[in-house]
């Protein structure tokens, strides 16, 4: 299926490609069939010029849509943007005032309540260069506590319907997958552990990852993180492990601000 309106003119999707973030927007614009350029830059560049300029925040993602004029970033306002614009038939929201608001909640909550916490924690448990146990203990509460409101939300919804918002998938669902993807390496969790007593969470994430349009977006990523040297995990060609990584940081062999 394919979105009514497509852009003549490719839209620019500024991103690091480690970043969870920008593949909030490529996602949404695959899953809408949309023409789309990637400007993929290296995640030491993000606080100066070409992006800030582009940016003043020196945060990716940011897109430019040249079928408009219009720059904008924040992942939340882009997407919300690319919906009103660009999904006419309404695939990924709803018409009626409640769900429309609905879908605005759960995006507002992935946007404070999701990505900060999320994002906290990959910095504590892996960037910082001191160990804060208590910092890293923190924000993986956090975390459980917001995969804790997922399964409340959803276990809530009737078998068939196990999408936040009404009965079908939307881009308020499909916010909250790249960060849930890093899960495992955030918390340092396998798999089975990040989702224990939270199932119908693991299963509302996984449905979404088998689609088309998320396995194209992870091939993007595949692509432009070899381009920058960058195994799958984020961590550089040559290094081994997180552990190493982490050592190598520490002794300010690498370093991040
Ligand atoms: N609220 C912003 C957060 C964006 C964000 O934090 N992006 C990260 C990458 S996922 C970034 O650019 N970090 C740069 C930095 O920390 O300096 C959004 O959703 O667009």
């Amino acid at each position: 299926m394919t979105a009514t309106l497509n852009p003549p003119k490719p839209i620019r999707v500024w991103l690091t490609p480690p970043g969870p973030n920008g593949w909030k927007t490529i996602f949404l614009l695959e899953e809408l069939s949309l023409n789309y350029e990637f400007k993929s830059f290296r995640f030491d560049d993000v606080k100066k010029p070409p992006f800030i300029d582009i940016n003043p925040n020196g945060r990716i993602p940011a897109i430019e849509d040249p079928n408009t004029g219009l720059t904008l970033w924040e992942s939340g306002a882009i997407n919300q943007y690319l919906i009103e614009q660009y999904d006419t038939e309404k695939r990924l929201t709803f018409d009626d005032v409640i769900n429309r608001n609905l879908c605005n909640q759960f995006l507002q909550f992935q946007m404070s309540g999701q990505g900060p916490y999320y994002g906290q924690c990959g910095w504590f448990q892996h960037l910082h260069a001191e160990k804060i146990q208590s910092a890293i203990d923190r924000y993986s509460n956090e975390i459980k506590r917001v995969l804790g409101v997922l399964e409340i939300v959803l276990s809530k919804k009737g078998e068939y319907e196990q999408w936040l918002v009404g009965d079908k998938m939307t881009y308020a669902d499909m916010a909250f997958v790249p960060w849930n993807f890093r899960l495992s390496e955030v918390l340092m969790q396998l798999w089975d552990e990040v989702f224990e007593g939270t199932p119908r969470v693991r299963a509302w994430h996984e449905k979404m990852v088998e689609l088309p349009s998320w396995k194209r977006a992870m091939e993007h990523r595949a692509r432009l993180m070899d381009e920058q040297g960058l195994q799958w995990n984020g961590v550089p060609k040559g290094i081994e492990t997180f552990t190493e990584y982490e050592e190598k940081i520490e002794k300010g062999e690498m370093k991040y601000d």
